[in-house]
């Protein structure tokens, strides 16, 4: 890969967007090699979960590239953003937990992607924002759908039509960022919340996972139905036995994901 490097380690990738010269800024390279990378973490069964991440000292993602951006008409545009969103919709349905490590500017299409994973951890320098409107756009990776359903529409809106950038403390404040470290305890932060998740029932987390991402994207009733079927079928998997026979003779569970 030319954009992304990658480290696997416990169990955990971090995916490292590696162009820090221009703040990471997304070109329809490195947005094939995130769907890409993220097609093969899906069956790499020695990765239980991923942390997003950006190299350098300034940006997680300052955005999509803006010289990329300059050279594209309608069909060009459209195809760009609809490329964008296929990415992120594979990361934002990702069978296995996605944590963003914000390591700085989340910007535009940077911010998008922290929007579509599945939780965010931020460092104090992070400063997220969509400041597509000051550039004369609109966000188009996603973030007018999913930073509502984050945050709330009327926080949302402010974000999208004032282009303003927030600060991390914000960002907690408003439910962006799950948590805010410091920056050289950031990526630790990441890995020993992917680390609790990875300790608890694997069958169970992924099912989870399905059942609030899948959840969002239908009705209430539709959701708990979808809920309900997943549950159920938790009743017929070792782990499920084992997390519940466990708990009774008051001893640590083995959960084998199965
Ligand atoms: N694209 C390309 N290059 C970038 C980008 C970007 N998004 N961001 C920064 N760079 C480059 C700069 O041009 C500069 O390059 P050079 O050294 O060659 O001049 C280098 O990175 C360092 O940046 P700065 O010197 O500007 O660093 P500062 O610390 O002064 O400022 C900022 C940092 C505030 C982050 C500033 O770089 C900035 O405002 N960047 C642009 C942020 C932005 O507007 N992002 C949104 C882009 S639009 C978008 O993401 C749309 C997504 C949906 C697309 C849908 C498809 C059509």
């Amino acid at each position: 890969m030319e954009f992304l490097d990658m480290d696997k380690r416990d169990r955990i990738a971090v995916v490292t967007i590696n162009r820090p010269k221009v703040l990471n800024a997304l070109n329809p390279g490195v947005l094939g090699e995130l769907a890409c990378c993220f097609e093969g973490l899906r069956t790499d069964e020695e990765v239980g979960a991923v942390i997003v991440t950006g190299s350098g000292e300034k940006a997680f993602v300052a955005g999509a590239d803006i010289k990329v951006l300059a050279t594209l008409d309608v069909h060009g545009a459209r195809d760009n953003a609809e490329k964008g969103q296929g990415a992120f919709r594979t990361i934002e349905r990702f069978p296995k937990p996605v944590i963003a490590a914000v390591n700085g500017f989340a910007l535009g299409g940077g911010c998008e992607l922290a929007l579509a994973c599945h939780m965010r951890i931020a460092s104090t320098k992070a400063k997220f924002g969509l400041p597509e409107v000051s550039l004369g756009l609109i966000p188009g990776y996603g973030g007018t759908q999913r930073l509502a359903r984050i945050i709330g529409k009327g926080r949302a809106l402010e974000m999208i039509l004032s282009g303003d950038m927030i600060n991390a403390e914000r960002a907690y404040e408003t439910g962006l960022a799950n948590q805010v470290v410091e920056p050289e305890s950031l990526l630790d932060t990441a890995r020993k919340l992917a680390a609790t998740i990875l300790g608890r029932g694997p069958v169970a987390v992924r099912l989870a996972l399905e059942a609030v991402t899948h959840g969002l994207e239908m009705n209430q009733e539709d959701g708990e139905r979808l809920e309900a079927a997943l549950f159920g079928s938790l009743a017929a998997t070792e782990d499920t036995r084992e997390g519940l026979a466990a708990f009774l003779e008051k001893r640590a569970p083995e959960f084998k994901g199965r």
